[in-house]
């Protein structure tokens, strides 16, 4: 049995719940951080010393950062399903599960926390147009990389969808305008209904 540390509303943890789920793997989740707090205790430091979730425990091996985790559970258990053995193929996942962590979570958290989290420190207006014109940006180029695929990497489900498809998610659900990207509609639509998806992707966001 495996053991994810963190909370649901973490983007974080929201891809390491459904790649623990694509693979099959039961799972117990333990509320860590944000409200729930205890990443900063000693045991949790002790696990993962940036004091962050998700934290992974399978068995012996302990492991942090989502997309690792992610990367983890998928040589391990998703072996011919969501890993890919060819470097050139895995790369094309890695590329866009890397992207989600530079480009469009940071783009796109600003404006999270100002308009969902409602963070007094995050109340600046032209801090929340600004990610917003990034965020918008960064979909462009998502948009337009699904134009005629149906998934994000090697034309099959994988760990791309399963690690990106959570910002489209709290995107399409922030009180934000939302451009018309047909083709990041049309595949987040196929890939939220997935059974692994609902249990990742919490409504409402918070
Ligand atoms: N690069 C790390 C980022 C981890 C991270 O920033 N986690 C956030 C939640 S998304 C966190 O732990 N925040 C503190 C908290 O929840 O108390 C990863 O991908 O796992």
């Amino acid at each position: 049995m495996l053991t994810i540390w963190g909370r649901i509303s973490s983007i974080n943890v929201q891809k390491v719940v459904w790649a623990a789920g694509e693979v099959g793997q039961p799972f117990e989740r333990i509320d860590v951080g944000g409200q729930f707090g205890g990443n900063r205790e000693p045991a949790y430091l002790a696990r993962n010393p940036n004091g962050l979730v998700p934290t992974l425990e399978d068995g012996e091996v302990v492991i942090w950062e989502s997309n690792s985790i992610v990367r983890y559970l998928a040589a391990r258990y998703g072996a011919g399903w969501i890993w890919e053995e060819e470097p050139a193929k895995r790369a094309e996942a890695d590329r866009w599960m890397d992207w989600m962590n530079t480009s469009l979570q940071p783009a796109l958290t600003p404006a999270f926390w100002g308009l969902v989290r409602n963070d007094p420190a995050r109340q600046d207006p032209a801090a929340i147009a600004d990610s917003i014109a990034k965020t918008e940006a960064k979909l462009d180029i998502l948009d337009a990389h699904l134009e005629g695929r149906t998934y994000l990497a090697n034309e099959r489900f994988g760990m791309a969808d399963i690690t990106v498809a959570p910002g489209a998610h709290r995107w399409f659900n922030m009180p934000v305008p939302q451009k018309d990207w047909p083709n990041i509609r049309r595949w987040y639509a196929q890939v939220s209904v997935r059974p692994a998806a609902g249990p990742a992707l919490p409504l409402p966001i918070s």
